[in-house]
């Protein structure tokens, strides 16, 4: 079988050794482990690893998002929720109508607002700066996760700040952290051919610095199963290893697997439970500077994103209650799911759920 075959492998005793070892992985221990077919052994593997950081603990959020516009200038092509300006299906909400949709969960235990949106060609700075000072106004308590590193390069160039002061007004009007979006994957091949206007890795990576610099923590990403290359999927960890081993400020990893209804590439297929699990696996044991490794239940599934916590994962993210990017693109999981739920999921996998907000300090359970 498969698994005995690669035990008997020297690459293979060489990568568990250095694991056990808690020796750091090479280039070419990643492009073995994502060439290998062996998922149960890699996610063993991983799972040691998940254990030694993490113990038994399965993490969720009991969190909103909110897409404040689609309308977008970078129309990158595997993104179906970006729309140009004057499309019949393209959106901007107002402050008002943004504070609305969190005023109406206002008897929820929510801990954090998660906030991203499109490039738009012609809201002004003050826009997103209002945006987050009437929502902290609305419920000062929860914490805004907001604006991927793409869009905070765009507010820094339209309020004419450098990022450092552009991260600092936001955060003074309220901005607690950074999601993760917008990272893609990380080479210039994949750049040119998939979004070439979108802000460069080296962009996003110093965006990722400025705020780490700064005490404001982010999250990090990678966009799997449609072009990219193994070289290049670990290419893009080892650049996201490097930066946190300068900075130490991303909480977690959230590996995005590629959606391709509605874009254009949707003559590419989905990707499979195999390759959803490799990718949290490998993840996890590259990123060995990571605290954690998000199975995203909106994009893999809540059925994978459970086995998942056995592969590496000790996340899966949030109740949600209304999602957009993934869903435009033809996700058929639910647009949001109870903290019932996440619990028995986590449970049932054999690990203790531990609600956690933004940062991930512990929430008491509440009833
Ligand atoms: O930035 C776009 C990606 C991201 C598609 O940091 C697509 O806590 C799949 O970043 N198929 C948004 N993915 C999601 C995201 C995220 C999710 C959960 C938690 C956090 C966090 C961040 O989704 C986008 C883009 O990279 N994306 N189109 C698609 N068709």
């Amino acid at each position: 079988m498969n698994m005995d075959r690669s035990k008997r492998e020297p690459w293979w005793q060489e990568i568990r050794g250095k694991v056990e070892a808690g020796e750091r992985l090479s280039f070419e221990d990643g492009l073995r482990l994502y060439q290998s077919n062996d998922i149960l052994a890699i996610g063993a593997l991983a799972n040691t690893v998940r254990r030694r950081l993490n113990g038994d603990k399965a993490f969720y959020i009991y969190n909103q998002h909110i897409n404040y516009s689609n309308i977008c200038v970078n129309r990158c092509r595997f993104c179906a929720f970006g729309k140009d300006k004057g499309d019949p299906a393209a959106y901007e909400m107002s402050t008002e109508e943004i504070v609305g949709k969190i005023q109406r969960r206002r008897h929820e235990p929510i801990t954090e607002v998660h906030i991203v949106g499109g490039i738009h060609p012609d809201l002004p700075y003050r826009y997103y700066v209002e945006m987050i000072r009437e929502i902290k106004k609305a419920r000062p308590e929860i914490h805004i996760h907001a604006f991927t590193a793409v869009e905070i390069a765009h507010l820094a160039k339209i309020s004419g700040q450098t990022i450092s002061d552009t991260l600092c007004d936001l955060r003074g009007t309220g901005l607690g952290s950074l999601p993760g979006g917008g990272a893609e994957v990380f080479s210039p091949r994949i750049r040119e051919r998939l979004c070439p206007k979108k802000l460069s890795p080296e962009g996003w990576l110093e965006v990722a610095k400025t705020a780490h610099r700064l005490g404001i923590k982010s999250n990090a990403t990678m966009l799997y199963g449609h072009i990219e290359s193994a070289e290049e999927r670990v290419g893009h960890l080892l650049a996201l290893r490097r930066t946190q081993d300068e900075t130490g400020g991303f909480m977690s990893f959230i590996p995005l697997a590629f959606h391709p209804r509605n874009t254009e590439l949707s003559d590419l297929s989905n990707t499979t439970g195999f390759n959803d699990l490799k990718n949290i696996a490998v993840a996890r044991l590259l990123l060995d500077n990571f605290p954690h490794i998000k199975a995203y239940w909106v994009m893999i599934g809540p059925k994978l994103a459970q086995i998942a916590l056995n592969f590496g994962a000790d996340d899966l993210d949030g109740t949600i209650i209304e999602e957009k990017i993934t869903h435009m693109a033809g996700a058929e999981t639910a647009q949001g799911m109870t903290r019932a739920e996440l619990r028995r999921l986590i449970h049932e996998a054999g690990c203790t759920p531990v609600e956690r907000d933004t940062l991930y300090n512990i929430v008491e359970a509440q009833p």
